[in-house]
């Protein structure tokens, strides 16, 4: 083994088993918490999908890489989130919402640039796009916790996050990105590219739907909100990076 790729093994490594000691759970789990299970299930296929991603990234070809580094970073933080949320979630019984925005925070932004990425290693785009995207984030996650956590208005909180979302939506759809997608991208780009886009649409939705009946409509349980934001993060993290995977592995191939 080259040290080159030796560092390549060595750095996932060291920042995975490093993840436990930073997760010690002050309560245990108890048999019938099924949300603190799910916390728990959600966040070793964070921690499984990250050392998978990092080390898929010397299968591909180089501009592919950083795709992959984006998609690993994403689900390892969420990983550490996780471990965060479920302790506060196993020994308090709360929603962990401060934790929750804070992974959204770095996440979202980072699903965002992969837009961006994939795009970029096909075509030249502006860096427009880019900000475009981030700057709609932005303004639905800071309308999100702001209602969510009581400084503003639920429903003024919801409009807000909304409009940003709606925001994203138009430039993935009909603005610029959407627009060298269709016309410059190779089949698989953009096969990959639309199915990423869905997953902004449907995947995405199930966030402010979980918002709207947890606080709005006050249908739901805050048991029934975390389970619902715990489980759209697996589509919209871990199968979002593997749409992203594929792409990557079937374009190096071609080449
Ligand atoms: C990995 C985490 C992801 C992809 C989180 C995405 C979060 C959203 C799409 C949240 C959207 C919201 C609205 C559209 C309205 C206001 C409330 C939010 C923040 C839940």
């Amino acid at each position: 083994m080259s040290i080159k790729s030796a560092i390549r093994f060595a750095i996932p490594t060291v920042v995975l088993s490093s993840i436990p000691a930073v997760a010690m759970a002050e309560a245990n789990l108890q048999s019938d918490d099924f949300v603190g299970i799910s916390f728990w299930l959600i966040s070793m296929a964070l921690v499984a999908s990250t050392a998978f991603f990092f080390l898929e990234t010397q299968r591909v070809s180089a501009k592919w890489k950083t795709s992959l580094v984006v998609s690993g970073l994403v689900t390892l933080i969420a990983a550490v989130h996780y471990f965060y949320m479920r302790d506060v979630w196993v020994s308090t019984g709360d929603t962990p919402t401060v934790y929750r925005y804070i992974d959204w925070l770095i996440t979202v932004p980072l699903l965002m640039i992969e837009f961006y990425l994939i795009l970029r290693a096909i075509t030249a785009v502006s860096g427009g796009v880019f900000w475009r995207l981030t700057i709609g984030t932005l303004v639905m996650l800071i309308g999100g916790y702001l209602g969510e956590a009581g400084y503003i208005n639920v429903t003024v909180g919801f409009i807000v996050g909304m409009a940003g979302w709606a925001y994203i939506l138009y430039e993935i759809f009909a603005g610029e990105a959407g627009k060298v997608a269709a016309g410059e991208a190779p089949a698989s780009v953009q096969s990959a590219y639309s199915t990423m886009r869905w997953i902004v649409t449907i995947g995405w939705a199930i966030y402010p739907l979980g918002y709207f009946f947890g606080y709005m409509a006050g249908g739901a349980s805050m048991e029934s909100l975390n389970i619902i934001y715990n489980l759209a993060d697996v589509l919209n993290k871990i199968a979002f990076g593997v749409i992203i995977w594929n792409v990557a592995v079937t374009e190096s191939e071609a080449k």
